[in-house]
């Protein structure tokens, strides 16, 4: 089994172009008559659905933002009546309220299936056991991992997140072929178990599926060798549908994701201007939800930071997106220099003396952001030795441009995943 909707999947890139434009027209037609948000957005702007004809005009349409959404907070975003609503989820808002999302039959049938596509391109087949590790709650990812595992035919083991005690018995004696999790949690999993002494390689477990944050290389090299596992990326968002917008192929590793394009319009715009990048620049991810009923989005700001690209060697037709470098808002300004945590863990894994857990300090003094980097250092070597400590400050000058504070830290000084998104940067300028 190559694909879990062969169709779809490999529909020659001029007939998907077709099938987005009606998509969208119907999807904006949608709006129009049923969210008084868009009605009066798009009148305000003289634009008429009938007015976009093909899905190269969606340029011409506005953005769509987390603001507007809490603006509407909570169901004013909706285009069908609540009684058609049968899931509501939301994401956690750092600061106030959530946002809300909700789901019509139809829209938790094409969130299955777009999982169900993600699972197969991962590695997973029906048949296998899915220890699904992502919380199950308001948080998208459990429920969404597991309506596309039952879909595709698997037996999911709904683990959630934490208890690390239990998890790792799940893993041993249940014998699950496929993990999903955040990347920070597979870290912890992988050196529980390394702890403890366990042959992974003896474990059923081979594929992991891991996102919800960012993560680079460094991470699946320490994931991959810790459980022995193919170790690829699910990205996703609530407000778009959860997990399953994108997926890395797992015999395609390093190529970036497969954006499921027939439900999800991706474009890539700059992050201070809006205007449209060209495939292969980076800049803020926009998705537009092209059949999505209770809660459609056109152009929404993901803030997310990435660039997309169509890859000729790859076995789907659909455009892939690099990993996100960040959140627009996760940017750290040090002295004139546009730095993300990810390109900081990216010249860590270069350092054969230190471990992929670290923590960025942010403070601000004399209207200056200043960085103090936490890094763990591997057993044997000595956290006093100032000779370590220089090489890492060089790397990072070296590689990134920037002067830090770095602090070694022992083996388990450096909090670790409890089970959900693990948050490395600490910033006490506010
Ligand atoms: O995190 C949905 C999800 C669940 C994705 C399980 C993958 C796996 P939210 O809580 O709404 O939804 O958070 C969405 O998380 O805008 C990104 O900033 C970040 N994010 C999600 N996946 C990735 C990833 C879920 N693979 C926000 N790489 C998004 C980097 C990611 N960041």
């Amino acid at each position: 089994m190559k694909f879990y909707n062969p169709v779809m999947e490999t529909m020659p890139i001029e007939a998907l172009r077709k099938l987005q434009s009606q998509r969208l027209f119907d999807m904006l037609s949608r709006q129009d008559q049923n969210v008084p948000f868009y009605t009066d957005k798009y009148q305000s702007l003289g634009l008429r659905p009938s007015d976009i004809k093909s899905i190269y005009d969606i340029k011409q349409l506005p953005f769509t933002t987390k603001e507007d959404l809490r603006n509407q907070y909570p169901y004013g975003m909706r285009a069908v009546p609540e009684t058609d609503f049968v899931r509501i989820h939301a994401s956690s808002g750092t600061t106030g309220k959530p946002t809300v999302v909700a789901y019509t039959r139809k829209d938790l049938d094409i969130f299955d299936e777009v999982v169900a596509r993600s699972l197969v391109c991962a590695g997973a087949r029906p048949g296998m056991k899915l220890h699904n590790a992502y919380g199950y709650g308001l948080f998208t990812g459990g429920l969404g991992m597991h309506g596309g595992a039952t879909k595709l035919g698997m037996a999911v083991i709904p683990v959630s997140g934490g208890m690390t005690d239990r998890q790792i018995m799940i893993l041993q004696d249940f014998n699950p072929e496929v993990i999903c999790c955040t990347p920070s949690y597979a870290q912890t999993l992988a050196e529980e178990c390394n702890k403890r002494g366990i042959d992974t390689n003896a474990l059923a477990v081979k594929y992991a599926i891991l996102g919800a944050e960012p993560w680079t290389e460094v991470i699946r090299n320490q994931v991959e060798a810790g459980l022995h596992v193919n170790a690829t990326n699910i990205y996703g968002l609530s407000e778009i549908i959860g997990p399953g917008v994108s997926q890395e192929d797992f015999e395609e590793k390093g190529s970036g994701s497969y954006i499921w394009e027939d439900h999800f319009y991706p474009e890539i715009v700059d992050k201070d201007s809006g205007e449209p990048l060209d495939h292969g620049e980076e800049g803020v991810l926009v998705l537009t939800t092209l059949t999505k009923e209770a809660m459609p989005l056109t152009r929404y700001w993901t803030n997310d930071i990435c660039s997309i690209n169509y890859d000729p060697d790859g076995k789907r037709s659909h455009i892939k997106m690099s990993p996100i470098k960040g959140r627009a808002d996760d940017m750290l300004i040090i002295r004139g220099v546009n730095v993300f945590p990810t390109q900081i863990e990216a010249v860590l894994g270069e350092l054969d003396f230190v471990t992929p857990n670290y923590q960025i300090i942010v403070t601000r003094s004399a209207a200056m952001d200043e960085v103090e980097l936490k890094v763990e250092i591997k057993p044997g070597a000595d956290k006093h030795d100032v000779n370590l400590l220089n090489s890492v400050k060089h790397k990072i000058k070296e590689n990134i441009g920037i002067s830090v504070a770095v602090v070694l830290c022992d083996q388990g000084e450096i909090p670790r995943s409890t089970g959900g998104k693990l948050k490395r940067v600490v910033d006490k300028r506010i």
